[in-house]
């Protein structure tokens, strides 16, 4: 029998920037409650929420002080148990963020590891002594970088060794080595679903086995530290421990669960091991191939553009390589990610609806479990960021004053950061036309994006033809039609520069998705046995029913089942 989440739409919350109850200007448990009807009529299946636990909030949420309680940002533990209570109830899941390849400084377990080199939690984390002379330019242990600039060490001056964060120096890497700190997550995971959630997206969950002897990375020019992935992702062990956490976890449990590990750098050979029911590690992955193209070898803030094949490509290879064993998530967005109408499709007022609809079909229609980040139902699209005060994220916040630092060129820094930054995805979800686009009846922590005056959920729930139409018509489909979770991904066109076409098939139906990604219309031979196909999607006015030639207005977007 196919697993429950093969036909599941999944719905990211972002609970800081998502509704806000109390005024405060940041988003929390009590506004959830309160737009859950939103996500009802949505369709969606299961809920994500990002990480609400206490919690310095130094990554917003991604550095926990205590995975055992409610930052009272957000609510109370007793919020949350209503939160569980009401999503079971309309039908849905509930699925916790859980961070665990690192935790805040803050963490008791860390400020222990880090009051004397014989305390029982020394050996929780990564502790290494200097290779040289104590002196100011001591040299850190290995050359690996943080992923929100500068070293990936800082050094304790009370018990002097260094201690390893591959992100923030608020956020120390736990040793995944010591059995005493998988027992602890482990006990962590098995306290949420007895509280009732139904499972876990596992935060850089790839990373927790570092290669064995820390070395050195691969030295990239100009750079002295270097982003390791060959010293962390996809570690010796980690398959191991994966395998562990899920036998003593879910082992002997009954219910519906699922859970996802969020992999930087993970490659197709290695996400159908994780992935492999038989290895009993992970339902599945998300994985970044589709959302470095457009990064330079020097970062992702010196944009290189869009290469539509390229992208395509690196789709197909990944429905190809897990076609058979194991099973893709699929996404376009989440809070780390620009808004992708933006990004790869065309957010200029004429082209953005059909576009956004056009990108929604392309991920939507392909086999795996698609993941909708909110306000991407919306077709939300970047901010107009235009000033260094303007971001609020570390990463932005550290790569600006980096460049500064080292006399580079802060416009382009600039450019750069309006693009790509994460502070894109986070500023606050559109709920209506009003002030504050009815997020907060305070001032809220991201500027709200000014086009909330036409772009926003109040003004789409009226419309038929809006884009939030569209998503709930594709969830629908899916919902219905076996063939979006068992089917055949075949790809057409490959080399086209513009259309992005695809069939699906079982042995009882045949679809074709076939999108034009561009403003100029194309017409294309897809052969006559599409001939008299039924449209069962379109996001265009008066979509005909197919023939052996189809002319594709800009960003025409189409589903079309075969005639049997
Ligand atoms: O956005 C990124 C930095 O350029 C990504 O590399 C991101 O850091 C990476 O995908 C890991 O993300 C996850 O872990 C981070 C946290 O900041 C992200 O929000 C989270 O999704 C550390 O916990």
């Amino acid at each position: 029998m196919r697993p429950w989440w093969k036909s599941a739409v999944v719905y990211q919350i972002y609970p800081r920037s998502f509704a806000d109850s109390d005024g405060d200007g940041i988003g929390d448990l009590g506004g959830i409650l309160q737009r859950l009807d939103h996500l009802g009529a949505l369709g969606v299946d299961v809920i994500w929420l990002s990480p609400i636990y206490r919690s310095p909030q130094a990554d917003n949420g991604y550095d926990i002080s205590d995975y055992r309680d409610i930052d009272p940002l957000f609510g109370t533990l007793a919020d949350f148990d209503t939160l569980v209570a009401k999503v079971h109830a309309l039908g849905m899941k509930l699925v916790m963020d859980l961070v665990v390849n690192h935790t805040s400084d803050e963490h008791p377990w860390f400020t222990e590891s880090r009051s004397s080199r014989d305390n029982s939690k020394r050996d929780w984390y990564i502790w290494r002594d200097a290779p040289d002379d104590a002196g100011p330019s001591r040299r850190e242990p290995n050359n690996w970088g943080s992923f929100f600039s500068g070293p990936a060490w800082t050094w304790d001056p009370g018990t002097e060794q260094f201690y390893l964060h591959l992100f923030d120096r608020k956020q120390p890497d736990l040793n995944w080595d010591n059995p005493e700190v998988r027992k602890a997550v482990r006990d962590i995971m098995v306290w949420w679903l007895d509280r009732g959630v139904d499972g876990f997206r596992m935060d850089v969950i790839n990373f927790i086995s570092k290669a064995e002897g820390l070395p050195d990375a691969r030295p990239v020019p100009l750079q002295r530290h270097v982003i390791a992935f060959d010293g962390f992702a996809d570690g010796p062990h980690v398959h191991e421990y994966l395998a562990e956490l899920t036998r003593t976890v879910f082992g002997g449990r009954d219910g519906e669960y699922l859970t996802v590990g969020e992999m930087p750098g993970v490659t197709t050979v290695e996400a159908r091991l994780y992935t492999d029911p038989a290895r009993g590690e992970l339902d599945m992955v998300f994985q970044f191939e589709h959302m470095g193209i457009d990064h330079s070898p020097t970062g992702k803030f010196d944009h290189r553009g869009l290469d539509l094949v390229v992208l395509k490509d690196t789709m197909h290879r990944w429905q190809a390589a897990l076609a058979d064993v194991g099973w893709n998530s699929l996404y376009w967005n989440n809070h780390d990610q620009p808004r992708v109408v933006s990004r790869f499709g065309d957010d200029d007022p004429v082209h953005w609806a059909a576009s956004a609809k056009a990108l929604a079909t392309i991920l939507h229609g392909m086999r795996g479990t698609p993941f909708i980040y909110q306000g991407e139902e919306l077709g939300m699209t970047n901010y107009p960021f235009r000033f260094p005060q303007d971001h609020r994220d570390l990463e932005a916040v550290n790569y600006y004053n980096e460049v500064l630092a080292l006399g580079g060129d802060t416009a382009a820094a600039l450019t750069g950061l309006a693009r790509m930054s994460r502070d894109n995805a986070r500023t606050p979800m559109q709920w209506d036309a009003g002030r504050n686009a009815g997020f907060s009846t305070g001032q809220p922590w991201l500027p709200v994006n000014p086009n909330h005056s036409w772009l926003n959920a109040e003004a789409q729930t009226a419309a038929t033809d809006s884009v939030l139409a569209h998503y709930r018509a594709l969830i629908r489909l899916r919902h219905e039609l076996p063939v979006f979770a068992d089917g055949d991904f075949t790809p057409l066109f490959a080399d086209d520069p513009q259309i992005w076409a695809y069939t699906r098939a079982t042995a009882d139906a045949t679809l074709l998705v076939i999108v034009n990604c561009g403003r100029e219309p194309r017409t294309v031979d897809i052969g006559a046995e599409w001939a008299g196909a039924q449209l069962l999607l379109g996001n265009l006015p008066k979509t005909p029913a197919a023939s052996t030639t189809l002319t594709l207005q800009g960003w025409d977007a189409r589903i079309y089942a075969a005639r049997r």
